[in-house]
């Protein structure tokens, strides 16, 4: 997860970043805003109804993964590590990690301080005897990890295919600052969604329920409420595209008709047919995870898949 906001609708509370990433992705062509702002209560709530749909593979995909893999993971990293978890721990996936490698400490990471607290509870709930230190930072930025765990080898754990919501540029940059906050000798096992058929990827993000579309035309409703928007969220459509050129799945919400509206006292037009681009969802083929983590400074040692090959997890060292 990009960004969990906790807070929601008064606009006094409206993040200044928000505000200025609307204002110029609204004004710029393509528009397009950045998908982190999809994560307010209710956008999150949306996630997680959208990890739970039968075409949203990855989850449960990449849960199954790691009860095969993890065993393996302690065998080659050990155990005793710290765990340092990019973006908070899901109730579900960590566990598994953290029942094999016997860490000697957890870390978990994310922007949104009541989110991590709640996670962070929860986790202690159910290892008592874990040393747990919830850390509230961006973790796009480079990070000084706190002083307990400075000499204890490091496991990062990045699960979810989340670096796919990165450009490639940005996804190495991130690599490369988990490697620098991580340190020598560290390890970093990271969930990568693989390029599969069309029809899968387009139903995962495009479902008969109709949940991702919400999740995507919530941003709108979020900017009405927290920029004072006026945008006529019914003349919005959500449209998942498989941009083949670059491996990836986009998202937009298309204007149905002409539109016209402010968001924070600024006027904005949208033509019929013309789209805000909301999110990018890369998807790595094996060359193309392995020649992205070496970019990071990332050396791959072991790789996991599922027998349909449609989700990777990879071990990889500093
Ligand atoms: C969080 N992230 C990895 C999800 C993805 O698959 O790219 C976000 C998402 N967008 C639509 N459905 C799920």
């Amino acid at each position: 997860m990009l960004k969990r906001e906790i807070e929601d609708g008064d606009q006094s509370l409206a993040d200044p970043q928000f505000r200025a990433d609307v204002l110029a992705g609204l004004a710029r062509r393509p528009r397009a805003i950045p998908a982190r702002w999809f994560y307010d209560r209710r956008g999150s709530e949306l996630f997680e109804e959208i990890t739970e749909l039968p075409e949203y593979y990855p989850t449960r995909t990449e849960r199954a993964i790691l009860e095969r893999a993890c065993p393996e993971v302690a065998t080659i990293a050990g155990t005793g590590r710290a765990v340092v978890e990019f973006g908070s721990g899901s109730s579900v996936k960590t566990p598994i990690l953290l029942r094999t490698v016997a860490p000697s400490a957890y870390v978990p990471i994310d922007i949104s301080g009541d989110f991590l607290r709640e996670s962070s509870k929860t986790l202690s709930r159910q290892f008592p005897d874990l040393l747990v230190l919830p850390f509230e930072a961006d973790f796009m930025k480079p990070l000084t990890l706190p002083r307990t765990i400075a000499d204890a080898p490091k496991l990062g754990f990045f699960p979810g295919s989340t670096i796919g919501n990165m450009i490639p540029r940005q996804a190495v940059d991130l690599l490369r600052s988990m490697r620098e906050s991580l340190g020598e000798g560290a390890m970093l096992l990271i969930g990568m969604d693989r390029i599969k058929d069309e029809s899968t990827l387009m139903s995962a993000y495009d479902d008969a329920a109709g949940v991702t579309a919400a999740f995507n035309l919530n941003l709108l409703d979020r900017i009405n409420r927290e920029l004072e928007g006026t945008i006529p969220v019914d003349a919005f459509r959500h449209r998942a595209i498989w941009n083949d050129d670059r491996a990836r799945i986009e998202m937009h919400l298309e204007a149905t008709r002409d539109v016209a509206f402010t968001v924070a006292g600024n006027d904005f037009t949208v033509p019929a047919g013309e789209t805000i681009h909301t999110e990018n969802s890369h998807k790595y083929g094996t060359r193309d995870a392995r020649i992205l983590l070496r970019s990071g400074g990332w050396t791959p040692v072991a790789m996991w898949t599922d027998p349909g090959d449609r989700f990777a997890l990879y071990l990889a060292e500093a």
